[in-house]
């Protein structure tokens, strides 16, 4: 039985990476920040990435043969804001992990998980997106995760520790919360129709194309590359499509029968975005087998019947 450690895991991923592992028969431990409260069927655990000594004593105690490190600053558009708050979570949090695991007398494996914004601006006509590609950020967010990828690299390399890199791309469900953009137009549609506000849904670039992933693929995957993933190397996790945020929105829109219509929201807007976003997902396929099998409209389909039950049950 592997013992598999989640730091972070009380945001969106965890709760779906908990059952995942635990349904694959590992022994889960997972961590929460002291101030948040989560439900689970595995070991909780508070632990604050910035506390040096309590991430150490905690991977000594675990002894993980997995670390998934999730705990981050997830918020593109709030890094635009907490730039230093984003870097120490994101940075100094993601070394303090590695310190940790470095110094312990484990010698896990570490899922270091990135992302596709990372490479930031791509010239090419598709937007396709190889691990080869340099990153190139151009947001405060992506600048922390390419910072951790760097770090992971050179621990890796100097120290020889076990740890791959992922950059997932865009990946959402029920439970995200709605400060991304297909939770909130599902928020927004479902408080529409339960008549809490008036039919205009407030949107920002609608011209943004993203690559899109059902979170239960995405854990899936995390999986897969702890199991059969190269320490060293990067991963791209996601669905190798990209779909234009004004068809998500009509979708969406199709799926209700109240009449909505549209309003750009200038605070929405970035002071950058990227147009076209496209994973190429070659490499996990062939390192790992791992390929999505959610369809988007099931996942787009689950995302606002997620948020019409929470106005209606008010949980
Ligand atoms: O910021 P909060 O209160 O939502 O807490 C987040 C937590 N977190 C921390 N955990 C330990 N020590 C810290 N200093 C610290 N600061 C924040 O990490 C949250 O509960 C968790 C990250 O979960 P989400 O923000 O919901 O991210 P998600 O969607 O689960 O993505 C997992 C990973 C992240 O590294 C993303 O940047 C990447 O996938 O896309
Ligand atoms: N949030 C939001 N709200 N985004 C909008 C809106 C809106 O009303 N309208 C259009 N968008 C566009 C954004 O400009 C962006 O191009 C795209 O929708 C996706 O935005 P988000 O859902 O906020 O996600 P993100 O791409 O900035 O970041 C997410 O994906 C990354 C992976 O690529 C986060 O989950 C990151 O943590 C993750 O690394």
């Amino acid at each position: 039985m592997k013992r598999s450690l989640i730091i972070g895991a009380a945001g969106f991923v965890g709760g779906y990476l908990i059952k995942h592992l635990s349904s694959l028969g590992d022994e889960v431990f997972a961590t929460k920040l002291p101030a948040e409260t989560m439900e689970a069927d595995c070991t909780v655990r508070d632990l604050d990435i910035l506390d040096e000594g309590a991430a150490a004593e905690l991977i000594s105690e675990v002894r993980p043969d997995r670390i998934f490190h999730l705990a981050a600053q997830s918020s593109v558009a709030l890094s635009w804001n907490k730039p230093a708050l984003t870097a120490r979570i994101n940075v100094v949090g993601a070394i303090n992990v590695l310190e940790a695991a470095r110094n312990s007398e484990c010698d896990p494996v570490i899922l270091l998980i990135g992302s596709s914004e990372e490479y930031g601006e791509v010239n090419t006509p598709d937007g396709i997106i190889g691990e080869d590609r340099p990153a190139c950020p151009n947001n405060i967010y992506a600048a922390t995760k390419s910072a951790q990828n760097t770090i992971g690299g050179i621990y890796q390399k100097a120290y020889g520790m076990k740890i791959i890199c992922v950059r997932a791309f865009n990946h959402f469900g029920p439970g995200q919360l709605p400060q991304f953009v297909i939770s909130d137009f599902c928020k927004q549609t479902a408080e529409i129709e339960a008549g809490l506000h008036e039919p205009i849904i407030s949107v920002g670039n609608l011209s943004a194309k993203r690559d899109f992933t059902d979170v239960r693929d995405i854990v899936r995957a995390y999986g897969a590359l702890a199991e059969k993933g190269i320490p060293g190397e990067t991963y791209n996790v996601g669905s190798g499509h990209a779909i234009e945020i004004r068809s998500i929105l009509d979708i969406i829109l199709s799926l209700s029968k109240a009449e909505i219509s549209i309003e750009v929201d200038k605070t929405r807007l970035r002071p950058v975005d990227v147009p076209v976003v496209q994973a190429d997902i070659r490499k996990i396929n062939n390192d790992t087998g791992w390929k999505p099998e959610i369809d988007i409209m099931d996942t787009i389909g689950d995302t606002l019947n997620y948020w019409r039950n929470v106005i209606e049950t008010g949980k």
